[in-house]
């Protein structure tokens, strides 16, 4: 098995670094790429130096069985051909062909069959805010078909990625300081405030970010179900958290939903608020699964039920997802 990492030295290349080694994929051989700015350098993974090749339009992905492509849309969609030409899979965590129809967009806990039609070689990872949500709705869908969900999305400042963070980190310290705040990555202060804006608006005065949960939820779940999302970015560093009503066709009670999100996939259910035990991003940061709590009727709809769900967002949101698509083809025999 040879595996490859494009745009190895962002955020999400990274953690594919950590997701690889942390779960022994197995793996004859390992080659990273990224862009010219970045070839040369080289990472460590499981003890071995591996230096960055800079990517180019050439055979370098003969051989390759599966790639883990994170660098932006631009550059999966010029370098798709370049990547898949000689078999491999591609799977992209750009949003460059998420809402094709000859592209699965998959999250294995939800739609893990979808990726096995795949005519063109590759497989979306979606959004992250999306993944999360979609892994928490599964189990109740599956007792009552959702009819309509509505989510309030609290995004942490790597979901802009590793110099958001960095950015994040400096505006505290400059406003602390009372020094003028240095804003680049984010469209206004994030430091002691929340931006109601997480990419740019589309006509219908819903931003990209939000029109993601719309189309993306519905073509995972395959469903016809309305999302209506207000993502709002928050100064917290690490891990995103969404405020999510739903409304079932018929209504679901909240020992249903807590006795299906204990037994789910991918879900922690974390939920005594007697006990102030419920998820928070500060402690969700660096793990695997979709943590759920707040669990409640919703007062205003009698099919409606409310929760709370936290997940990181580089981890299960990006690379986590991306590496349990290739285990799952493996163990299906659909790669090597
Ligand atoms: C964000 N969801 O948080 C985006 C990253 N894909 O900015």
């Amino acid at each position: 098995m040879k595996v490859a990492i494009v745009g190895t030295s962002g955020a999400v290349g990274q953690e594919f670094l950590k997701v690889l080694a942390e779960r022994d994929f197995p793996m004859d051989e390992l080659l990273l790429f990224g862009s010219s700015r970045s070839a040369g350098t080289s990472y460590t993974f499981k003890g071995k130096q591996i230096v960055v090749k800079e990517l180019k339009h050439n055979d370098d992905f003969k051989g390759v069985d599966v790639a883990f492509v994170s660098a932006g849309a631009g550059i999966s969609k010029d370098y798709a051909e370049t990547i898949t030409k000689f078999g491999a899979v591609m799977i992209d965590n750009s949003s460059a062909f998420r809402m094709d129809n000859d592209v699965p967009l998959v999250v294995p806990e939800v739609n893990a069959a979808d990726a096995k039609v795949r005519p063109r070689g590759i497989i979306a990872n979606p959004n992250c805010t999306t993944i999360q949500m979609v892994v928490a709705l599964k189990p109740l869908n599956d007792i009552s078909k959702i009819k309509r969900v509505h989510v309030a999305t609290y995004q942490a400042a790597s979901g802009a990625g590793a110099a958001a963070m960095d950015e994040l980190l400096q505006q505290y310290k400059e406003a602390l300081n009372g020094d003028p705040v240095t804003v680049k990555k984010f469209v206004h202060q994030l430091a002691f405030n929340m931006i109601p804006q997480v990419d740019v608006f589309t006509d219908n005065g819903y931003t990209k970010e939000e029109m993601k949960m719309y189309n993306e939820t519905r073509k995972i779940m395959h469903t016809d179900a309305e999302v209506s999302a207000t993502c709002v970015r928050v100064p917290s560093l690490r891990a995103h958290s969404e405020a999510v009503w739903v409304e079932t066709e018929k209504p679901v009670s909240v020992e249903e939903a807590r006795n299906a999100w204990s037994n789910a996939d991918g879900v922690i259910l974390q939920d005594n608020p007697a006990e102030k035990e419920y998820p928070m991003p500060l402690f969700i940061a660096g793990k695997d699964p979709v943590y759920v709590g707040r669990i409640r009727k919703d007062l205003s709809n009698e099919k409606g039920l409310t929760f709370w769900c936290v997940s990181d967002q580089i981890k299960k949101g990006a690379a986590l997802n991306a590496v349990q698509i290739a285990e799952y083809l493996i163990k299906e025999g659909d790669l090597k």
